[in-house]
């Protein structure tokens, strides 16, 4: 899925040019302070997302027992940095000591012959719904396997590549109107590009939508079957995050820091597809006002932690993959900053740090190409309430990460005797994880305490 024909001009073009110097924080398209977004020029970038000691912030383990001691020991076993000339920005912002679950797990298959499925929802009555990446079908899925037939009125995909149906989420008024909503790449007259649509759901034994709206749609239009992002996350305020990609080609990439580009961001919307008034570049002449946060490659997880803060990780180049927790206004740094280099080994970068943008809380290099998140909240698995869980592509693994302060402290590559590349990665009401594996004859998947 990852290609690796990026030119080598890309890397001349976007960090080797004196056209192109390192943006300063006013044309990176950032909001200056009187806009109301704090600036962060003058603080190190260490500091940058961690609330002080004395902050007030309950911590995160605030009425259980005491937490054991922070993990020590070696990484998880993997291969050479590809960029070893870059070093982190903070001790523990990659690298951290391998950890391993008390929990003895089971992994039970619920239903197998989904074509490349990508994202997992669960109705109310925890029945889940299902959909396939290529085909463009959607599916619902009882607890027990039992699958429907496609949802019928679903409006047609753009499948190649990395296009096609991507995410799916349950409103949060379901109950009341059935409203679902998905990502899919949209077949344009020009190319493609994201959207984002909702519909009523109506369920039975030839289930299907109507009334479909779209409610966004990521511009410009461009013929690219690459990076189109597609992870959706409502907020418990009743906003919808959504996050974009940028192509992948260099016309798509550099307009990662263009606040009148889409690409590369990640936009905040109320459910009908209107504009929240407090998003950050509302006034901004000529910005998308949709955009939330800016300088991301291809973000293909996202989750909301017991804060209702959002993470995402997102899908670096070779060596580059990065956990973030996107903030109102803040930029992200690609293509300008980052650990990674091109396929090729060219670099893409000449610094990982920046002036005015914000580093990753974790990066990957090695990377384990992300696609689906969830942190943990549920009552079966208690060692692992708050860790992050990433699905896994290239790694074949799904990845736990132990928080603390904001930071990782300890990482787990769990399901490596798999072999399977995990796309997706969902808490069900019941507590127990649900993936999707990537594949032609793809699988769902159900972990519990064995
Ligand atoms: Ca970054």
């Amino acid at each position: 899925m990852r290609i690796r024909s990026i030119p080598l001009i890309v890397a001349t073009l976007l960090t080797g040019c004196p056209e192109n110097p390192a943006p300063t924080p006013q044309d990176s398209g950032v909001p200056q302070q009187d806009s109301g977004v704090p600036s962060d020029a003058g603080h190190p970038p260490e500091d940058s997302g961690v609330p002080p000691e004395d902050a007030g912030v309950p911590p995160e383990d605030a009425g259980n027992p005491p937490e054991e001691p922070l993990p020590t020991g070696p990484p998880v076993p993997q291969g050479p940095p590809n960029v070893p000339e870059f070093n982190p920005a903070f001790p523990g912002q990659t690298r951290v000591p391998a950890i391993q679950s008390q929990t003895a797990i089971e992994v039970t298959e619920i239903a197998s012959g989904f074509r490349n499925p990508w994202a997992i929802a669960f109705l109310p009555d925890q029945r889940m719904l299902v959909t396939e990446k290529p085909t463009g079908r959607l599916y619902i899925v009882t607890s027990q396997g039992a699958k429907s037939p496609a949802v019928t009125g679903l409006p047609a995909v753009d499948g190649r590549g990395q296009g096609g149906l991507l995410d799916v989420e349950v409103g949060p008024d379901y109950a009341q109107t059935q409203l679902i909503y998905w990502t899919y790449a949209e077949p344009r007259s020009g190319g493609n590009g994201l959207a984002v649509a909702r519909a009523r759901l109506v369920d039975g034994a030839e289930p299907r939508v109507e009334n479909v709206q779209v409610i966004f749609r990521m511009m410009p239009t461009l013929e690219s079957t690459l990076h189109s992002g597609g992870r959706m996350v409502f907020t418990p305020d009743g906003k919808l995050f959504v996050t974009l990609g940028e192509r992948s080609i260099l016309a798509g990439r550099a307009q990662a820091q263009d606040v009148k580009s889409h690409f590369g961001k990640v936009v905040r919307i109320n459910p009908d597809g209107s504009v929240p008034q407090d998003n950050p570049y509302v006034n901004t002449a000529d910005a998308k006002p949709e955009i939330w946060s800016v300088g991301h490659r291809n973000i293909l997880s996202a989750a909301l932690d017991s804060q209702s803060r959002l993470w995402t990780v997102e899908m670096g180049p070779q060596g580059g993959d990065e956990l973030n927790r996107p903030e109102r206004g803040k930029d992200y740094g690609w293509p300008t900053i980052g650990y990674g280099e091109e396929y090729s080994g060219a670099p893409i970068h000449q610094s990982p740090q920046g002036q005015g943008m914000e580093q990753p809380v974790y990066y990957w290099d090695p990377v384990i190409s992300p696609s689906g998140m969830t942190i943990y909240s549920g009552d079966l698995f208690p060692e692992w309430r708050n860790n992050v869980f990433i699905g896994g592509l290239s790694s074949q693994a799904l990845i736990r990460l132990r928080m603390h302060n904001d930071r990782v402290v300890g990482e787990e590559h769990l399901l490596k005797n798999r072999n399977e590349r995990i796309r997706e990665v969902v808490q069900g009401p019941d507590g127990a994880l649900y993936l999707l594996t990537d594949a032609t004859n793809g699988k769902l998947l159900k972990v519990t305490p064995r």
